[in-house]
């Protein structure tokens, strides 16, 4: 399964350079290019330059996959090329959101990667080289925050900032997703310009939450209104909720847990019905679109990740079941009349089931998750490969397909089902993934707890103990080969878990829980799933 997620990831980064390299993203059906960095969201092409070639953007977002990979040499050609060639000096109107996870995010994360690793570089030195592009771009960044409320202009151009009667509509998402990559460039540069904008958006986003700790899911950046009372967790939220958590994982700061757990418990009590989730209005918590959109699949990653495993496990499946009903995730599916949505139907390679799976998998190492991951990586090859690449689903109901291959195909959706295969990368080392796949180490340096003698990148020091909070929660008779110590522990019959019934399941060693058979045929805590 490794070996095919690698060749899958290689089909469409090759087609990329071959074809579209260095513009944006690759059309796999004619072997062309978009630019659409500058066409994300609103495609607004008169704002680009002529002449203009592009941002390489499927480039930075594969350079941390290229890592997980182990291509160094690939890693170190793209790098070079980036520092000579790339440049953000351009008349161009870009997505903050947009390019500050991927294109923020990819080149504050490859030059982590870079600087712990100078090894890698047989050719050049490294000199920082990304982190210059890095803070170029986080300054041309910061006219976007300069309005009344401090919540940033959902688009800027990258040469002469705000434009003229720019629209002063945003999503919560945009507002409140930008702090683990403004946050880290700070780290890196000790200008704390990035962090404190961002944070400044984050706390007046709070500040606008209900009663009820609800968002809503767009707003007026220079009044700081709501305009659309209803959200959930899937488009224009989601990352929202994911950076709380994943802010407080990286700095450490109370704050950010405070958030998130209010946040977390209203979500919880006012979006999920069972193992769905729905929209509903902030100021009442009345239910308002009973849907599921293929976005909303992260949350079970992200529940796993806060250690509420079993409710993530019990989503996971219903995603799964979608997925299986039509071939691939469409965007949005009725859940009253269990039928797609009827215009939503594409599914344009998006990763978040697959990366729902791997962290469901890492948790409870139950091997379920990996037949969910060989089930994706058929489908994928299936419907989506082209010669050309892989291209987005328009309608899953026809499997029609669209010429487009989105970068975040290289940088999460490949990602995810390689380290489900394979977690050599991140084994005995704390990472948090940004919310485009893009890994961050967590370093004492930069956190509030963690004690000074907590090395990341000291591999050498995981030897004796690999347990991670995750793997720990569970209770495989050994975890990565270290026996576990439990007076409980009975183990399941076969070591693979596979079971027919529940007498051949064993005791968990960490709750002392009976584990029973699922319907699939393998033995875990599925009692007290429900
Ligand atoms: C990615 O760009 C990011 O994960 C973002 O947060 C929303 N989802 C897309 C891919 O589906």
């Amino acid at each position: 399964m490794r070996d095919k997620v690698r060749s899958m990831f290689y089909h469409a980064y090759d087609n990329y350079m071959a074809h579209a390299f260095p513009h944006d993203e690759l059309k796999p059906l004619t072997n062309n290019f978009t630019d659409s960095l500058s066409e994300l969201g609103n495609l607004n092409l008169q704002f680009l330059p002529q002449n203009y070639n592009g941002s390489a953007l499927s480039l930075i977002e594969s350079l941390s996959t290229l890592l997980v990979l182990g291509n160094f040499t690939e890693f170190e050609k793209g790098v070079m090329w980036l520092s000579e060639n790339l440049t953000f000096d351009v008349d161009a109107r870009v997505n903050l959101f947009e390019c500050n996870i991927r294109v923020l995010g990819g080149l504050i994360s490859a030059h982590i990667l870079a600087s712990e690793n100078k090894s890698w570089f047989r050719n050049i030195s490294y000199n920082d080289r990304l982190l210059h592009l890095a803070r170029d771009l986080g300054q041309r960044f910061l006219p976007a925050f300069e309005t009344p409320t401090g919540l940033p202009y959902a688009w800027i151009n990258l040469k002469h900032g705000v434009m003229e009667n720019e629209t002063t509509e945003t999503s919560t998402s945009g507002c409140g997703s930008l702090i683990l990559e403004m946050g880290a460039l700070s780290r890196l540069t000790s200008d704390s310009r990035f962090e404190g904008a961002a944070l400044r958006a984050l706390r007046k986003l709070w500040n606008m939450r209900s009663s009820l700790d609800l968002l809503g899911t767009t707003l007026n950046v220079l009044t700081g209104e709501w305009i659309e009372y209803s959200s959930g967790i899937g488009a224009g939220v989601d990352s929202f909720y994911e950076y709380l958590l994943k802010a407080y994982i990286l700095f450490g700061s109370d704050e950010y847990w405070d958030m998130f757990h209010s946040a977390y418990l209203a979500v919880q009590k006012y979006f999920r019905h069972g193992p769905w989730y729905h929209e509903a209005d902030m100021r009442s918590g009345k239910a308002t679109y009973w849907q599921l959109t293929s976005l909303q699949a992260f949350w079970p990653g992200l529940q796993t990740l806060v250690g509420d495993v079993a409710a993530a496990n019990l989503s996971h499946r219903e995603f799964f079941y979608v997925w299986k009903k039509y071939g691939v995730l469409p965007e949005r599916y009725l859940l009253e009349h269990a039928t797609l949505h009827p215009t939503e139907r594409y599914y344009p390679l998006r990763p978040e089931l697959a990366e729902s799976t791997y962290y469901l998998y890492q948790a409870t190492k139950d091997p379920w998750y990996l037949e969910v991951g060989e089930s994706i990586v058929a489908s994928l090859n299936s419907h989506t490969k082209v010669d050309g690449g892989f291209a987005s689903v328009r309608d899953v109901s026809t499997m029609q397909l669209e010429d487009h291959q989105h970068s975040f195909f290289l940088s999460e959706t490949c990602k995810y089902l390689y380290l489900l295969y394979d977690d050599s990368f991140v084994a005995g080392r704390n990472f948090v993934f940004t919310t485009e796949g893009h890994p961050l180490p967590v370093r004492s340096l930069w956190h509030e707890r963690l004690p000074e003698a907590y090395i990341t990148s000291n591999r050498t020091s995981f030897k004796t103990s690999r347990m991670s909070p995750l793997s720990s929660q569970v209770c495989p008779e050994m975890i990565r080969g270290a026996k576990v110590e439990s007076a409980c522990h009975v183990p399941d019959l076969r070591v693979n878990h596979r079971c027919t019934s529940d007498a051949e399941c064993g005791i968990d060693s960490t709750s002392c829980r009976k584990r029973t058979c699922s319907i699939a045929g393998y033995c875990g805590l599925w009692r007290f799933v429900h």
